[in-house]
């Protein structure tokens, strides 16, 4: 079996999710695609990367990023670094000809994006393998629900509905970490969650078209967090802390037209107290309804119009070994995956599409379509006009 050399650069909970990923995909999936060989670990910060090496399991630390991207012996890179700094990544590890997985969104501005899409296309050329981190359209409940969308089971989609609300911003003394900036992060939640739903709600129904949206800045300031990996509001700040504004949305709201003429809403918001991952994905077609809660990520619920009167309404559908990537998913449906399994799905995914040579179905050109029904958003929120999406 081939093994191929991987490089994760940053090492703060993207980098930890990736590296659950790369060692846990042929423990779950065998036999496996590849095996995947942790060589090299990078992060900015020397101890963080020193102690990612020990702790994950890496051959080598390295704290600049162009070391790892050098290497003859790296042959595909995770890049799990805040937002701006992607693209300078992407596109020279590109170049290089190493096969790239990188986080979402692809980078903080739609230039920077279309430029990684430029150099992804020019890679792939030559076989070279472009991937972005949308792993919860590989939920088996999602594969699912797309998988009666194929089959026609829901008849035309006529409305998909989807949130993604998170709770961990909503307290003021929440640091001030890069994804409250601008210049690093390009957006909030539209781009740091909005994102994710954007992605499904294409993967579900196709192209979006048209958007018209709203964008709240709740907490216009929080203490600055010095140094150290994001926290994600796991730490609070007291009152003597510096404190900084905060330049991007706290929650996004928008209505969207599809290609098809299927019409939906998109809300995302970091600062819905009670609310922690909570990703709900409705879509009503003429012949029925799917809906999907992440917080109970193992269901679908499913309600068919040609179930007689008395009898139609929702049943709940487990997912496991009969369902998409059902390797993962234990022996017996509710034994239940978690986000360290998705996170497998999605590893897999990616090393599947280094030894086929097939790009993955979120490939850089998917991502910069999300990106470019985001910058729409954006758009509009400030013309509060409904607004085309650029093809
Ligand atoms: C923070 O909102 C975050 O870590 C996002 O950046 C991820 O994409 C999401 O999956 C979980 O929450």
């Amino acid at each position: 079996m081939e093994n191929i050399n991987i490089g994760v650069i940053g090492a703060g909970f993207m980098g930890k999710a990736h590296v659950v990923g790369y060692s846990n995909t042929p423990k779950l999936f065998w036999p496996a695609p590849a095996m995947p060989v942790l060589k090299t670990v990078c992060d900015i910060v020397p101890e963080i990367a020193e102690d990612a090496k020990v702790r994950f399991g890496f051959e080598k630390s390295a704290t600049d990023w162009r070391d790892v991207i050098a290497d003859p012996e790296i042959n595909a890179v995770s890049i799990c670094t805040p937002n701006d700094s992607h693209a300078e990544i992407a596109i020279a590890a590109l170049k290089a000809g190493k096969h790239v997985l990188c986080e979402k969104p692809l980078s903080s501005s739609l230039e920077d994006t279309m430029a990684m899409a430029d150099a992804a296309r020019e890679a792939a050329a030559k076989g070279v393998i472009h991937m972005t981190a949308y792993q919860y359209r590989r939920i088996p409940a999602i594969a699912l629900a797309k998988r009666f969308i194929d089959e026609g089971k829901l008849g035309d989609i006529l409305n998909v509905r989807c949130t993604y609300l998170q709770s961990w911003s909503a307290d003021p003394s929440s640091p001030l970490s890069w994804r409250f900036q601008k210049d690093i992060a390009g957006a909030g939640t539209l781009g740091d969650i909005a994102t994710h739903v954007t992605d499904i709600a294409t993967y579900l129904a196709g192209d979006i078209d048209e958007v018209t949206g709203l964008l709240r800045t709740y907490i216009k300031e929080r203490p600055v967090q010095e140094g150290g990996v994001d926290l994600l509001g796991t730490v609070k700040l007291d009152d003597n802390a510096k404190k900084a504004p905060v330049d991007v949305d706290d929650e996004v709201s928008f209505l969207v037209k599809f290609a098809s003429g299927a019409i939906g809403s998109i809300e995302a918001t970091r600062n819905a107290w009670g609310r922690n991952n909570h990703i709900t994905i409705e879509l009503h077609g003429t012949k029925g309804t799917v809906a999907f809660n992440y917080e109970r990520l193992n269901e679908l619920q499913v309600c068919f119009a040609d179930d007689p009167d008395h009898f139609r309404g929702f049943k709940t559908v487990y997912t496991g070994p009969a369902h998409e990537h059902g390797d993962v998913t234990w022996n017996i449906p509710g034994m239940n995956i978690g986000y360290g399994e998705l996170k497998t799905i999605e590893i897999f995914d990616f090393v599947k599409a280094i030894t086929t040579g097939e790009q993955p179905s979120t490939n850089f050109e998917v991502a910069l379509r999300v990106e470019q029904v985001t910058a729409a958003v954006a758009r509009s929120a400030e013309s509060g006009q409904w607004t085309k999406v650029a093809a």
